[in-house]
């Protein structure tokens, strides 16, 4: 019942034209099982990795995607805790070494031989892709796979970049890009963890999304506010305890020690292309400041993500579109206008 092919969008080269065609259905290894994709989400990652923007090559000609939830269809012979039938996930880490020091810390986002979904192998842009069963994510069957898409992606990041902050419940914590797929979710997480939220994009459908239906306290416009006087303003003039930065643009990254509170801690997220990340070092000395990066999560950052999602903690706006539809998806992204996160049905 599987078929020998299936739809999938493929690009040859950077910023080239994204085919929708037929490509063959690929076959577990040993170690893997093959995920009919249900829906994939489309994450700022995706964009980057067509568009070329980071210094690591990505696998050509490619199907991108890395936030993909479905039901396995087919298990290689090592495989021993998932059956065909269940629910699984792909995620951007696709699979790690296993022996170097990072993935004996289960650090394995860090394996310098990691493989990515989406990037240096076939992702979910696809009907059936393949992952390692040891990084696949198990997805309760009582789960919409529509909503759990972007948590497989988005929600273990933000959920992660939250936990790095070491913000403790009660404590503010900006989230720049907060209308943006990774940002509706941090407000989420963020809520769900008892922290306090300001909330940092641009427009009036973000502003009242952020602020009506996803709990942040203040909605600061970077194209209208004084970014860094509002958000100290809002904090009694000391500052947020955390920023998470997930703006694809470079000067968030510039001014976040700014609004920052004495010992609070600025966590990188977002990735714009060659961007570097500039602050006073008086400051980040005097005031005990920590600047640091996260990336992704580890399987148990991955599970924790997906129980706060099966908990009914998160509710993050999403919309449904067409696996046909990935290209305009990713016009719309180009110029942030979409609120939230857009996820693809894959059936054609
Ligand atoms: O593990 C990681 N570190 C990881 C995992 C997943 C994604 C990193 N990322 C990266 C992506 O590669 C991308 O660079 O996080 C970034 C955000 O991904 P996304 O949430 O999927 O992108 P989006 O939905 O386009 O949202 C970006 C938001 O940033 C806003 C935009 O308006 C949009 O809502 N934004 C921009 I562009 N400039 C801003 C600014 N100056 C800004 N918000 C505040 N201030
Ligand atoms: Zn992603």
């Amino acid at each position: 019942k599987i078929p020998e092919k299936q739809w999938a969008q493929v690009f040859d080269k950077h910023n080239g034209p994204i085919e929708l065609k037929q490509i063959p259905v690929p076959k577990p290894g040993p170690d893997q099982i093959l995920i009919n994709i249900k829906y994939t989400g489309v994450c700022h990652t995706d964009l980057h990795a067509w568009k070329g923007d980071w210094p690591l090559d990505v696998k050509l000609p490619l199907v991108g995607g890395h936030e993909g939830a479905g039901v396995v269809v087919a298990v290689g012979e090592l495989v021993k805790d998932i059956k065909v039938g269940d629910h699984a996930g792909i995620k951007w880490l696709n699979s790690s070494c296993g022996q170097c020091d990072f993935c004996m810390a289960v650090d394995e986002p860090l394996c310098q031989k990691a493989v990515l979904s989406g990037y240096t192998q076939d992702g979910t842009f696809q009907q059936y892709a393949l992952a390692n069963a040891g990084h696949a994510a198990r997805i309760p069957k009582e789960l919409p796979l529509d909503a759990m898409a972007p948590i497989l992606c988005g929600g273990i990041t933000v959920y992660k970049a939250l936990k790095e902050s070491h913000a403790r419940p009660g404590d503010s914590v900006v989230i720049t890009g907060a209308g943006g797929g990774l940002g509706t979710l941090a407000l989420q997480y963020a809520k769900a963890m008892g922290f306090r939220t300001i909330a940092v994009d641009a427009g009036d459908e973000k502003a009242q999304l952020c602020t009506e239906k996803l709990g942040a306290e203040v909605f600061v416009d970077f194209t209208k506010d004084d970014v860094i006087a509002k958000i100290k303003e809002h904090t009694g003039g000391l500052g947020a305890h955390a920023v998470i930065l997930l703006a694809v643009s470079e000067k968030p990254f510039q001014q976040a020690t700014e609004y920052c509170r004495s010992r609070g801690s600025v966590v990188c997220v977002g990735l714009p292309p060659g961007a570097k990340i500039s602050a006073s070092v008086f400051n980040t000395v005097v005031r005990m400041l920590t600047i640091k990066g996260s990336y992704v999560g580890n399987r148990l950052d991955t599970q924790e993500a997906i129980d706060f999602f099966a908990r009914g903690l998160i509710s993050a706006p999403y919309k449904v579109a067409k696996l046909s539809d990935l290209p305009k998806v990713f016009e719309m992204m180009e110029k942030g206008e979409i609120a939230g996160r857009y996820v693809l049905d894959t059936t054609v």
